[in-house]
């Protein structure tokens, strides 16, 4: 069993048994070339409620965390005019002067982290799961957290943008309710209670950043716009605007990229299910480059549990034959160990 000073070593699937030499990874990153498909949840029949509908539902997310880690998900019922709107937005803040943005600090609070990080500015994120040692990013981050007291304001908004605060937190707001949907279908899927996670995520992380890529010239040299990294949510929903640059690792080791259909939030699992479901699920490594000539935009939500939920292994995915392998943790600890602190 892993210890909690070594937490969540190879909790990721980050570091399954190397299939490729570092270099040939590398060029897989770097090169997509998988035709494998990333396959479509609709969830509608469970929202409408429709007879059998969860336990559907639930089925195909099942499988699909076993095998991709990573799902378009239609039938959300997020308006696609809000989603516009957010991007609109976004668009508006990278816009402003950088000593504008500049002003907006980077703030690490408790387990939560927040604020504007410049292009390049990005520091030591996510040092337990880099995939690639001196990877470099390029992108531009706005990061707001749900306040875990609303009492106490923790995000930082730009000043002179009337209307951005309210119609990125409508946004969150949104996801947060969407991410609370889910969890009976993952209780559904683990054969657990119905209300098996619902006390863990009363004040949940709801992380929503607003990403910016420049275009990025030349591929190589370990530049990336993000480099290959598993995220530490236990579930994360990316909104995309109309540019492509992400990539997966597909079952084969071969990267893809991903398309992008309207209607859908691209939507994958992260560390902590891997962790709760004992590796039965997924976290699949991901990066983005710019290649193209404009801007790319993408807004991802980090949707993950309260900061003191204890993260152990389900009761249905442990057994004499398979016993635990990860001892428990809270999920504050799991995301200081993600960060590498
Ligand atoms: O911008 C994207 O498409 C992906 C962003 C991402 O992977 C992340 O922020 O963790
Ligand atoms: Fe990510």
């Amino acid at each position: 069993m892993k210890t909690i000073e070594a937490p969540m070593a190879g909790t990721a699937p980050a570091t399954p048994q190397r299939k490729f030499s570092e270099e040939e990874e590398i060029r897989l990153m770097d090169y997509p070339d998988s035709t494998e498909e990333i396959p479509l949840l609709d969830m509608s029949p469970y929202l409408r409620g429709e007879p059998g509908g969860r336990e559907r539902v639930a089925a195909r997310l099942k499988e699909i965390s076993e095998t991709v880690g990573f799902f378009y998900l239609a039938g959300h019922g997020i308006p696609q005019s809000l989603i516009e709107r957010v991007f609109a937005e976004s668009r508006r803040f990278h816009g402003l002067p950088s000593g504008v943005k500049g002003a907006i600090p980077w703030i690490d609070r408790d387990s939560h982290k927040t604020g504007y990080l410049g292009v390049g500015q990005e520091r030591s994120e996510r040092t337990n799961v880099n995939i690639i040692s001196d990877a470099k990013s390029l992108y531009a981050r706005f990061t707001i957290i749900r306040e875990p007291d609303p009492r106490v304001e923790t995000n930082v908004w730009p000043e002179n943008l009337p209307g951005f605060k309210s119609v990125v937190l409508e946004y969150q707001a949104a996801v947060e309710a969407l991410g609370k949907k889910f969890l009976p279908l993952w209780s559904t899927a683990l054969e657990l209670p119905l209300d098996f996670f619902d006390r863990m995520f009363e004040i949940p992380h709801v992380t929503l950043s607003l990403l910016h890529y420049p275009p990025q010239k030349a591929i190589g040299g370990r530049q990336y716009g993000i480099a290959p990294h598993t995220d530490n949510s236990m579930m994360t929903f990316l909104a995309q605007a109309n540019i492509p640059g992400l990539a997966v690792r597909m079952p084969s080791g071969h990267w893809r990229l991903v398309d992008i259909i309207p209607g859908t939030l691209l939507v994958n699992t992260g560390n902590v299910i891997v962790r709760w479901t004992n590796d039965q699920f997924l976290s699949t490594k991901h990066r983005v480059i710019n290649t193209n000539s404009v801007d790319r935009y993408s807004i991802p939500v980090f949707f993950g549990p309260n900061a003191d939920a204890v993260i152990e292994v389900v009761p249905t995915c442990q057994g004499a034959l398979n016993p635990p392998r990860y001892e428990p943790i809270t999920y504050r600890a799991s995301r200081k160990w993600y960060y590498g602190e």
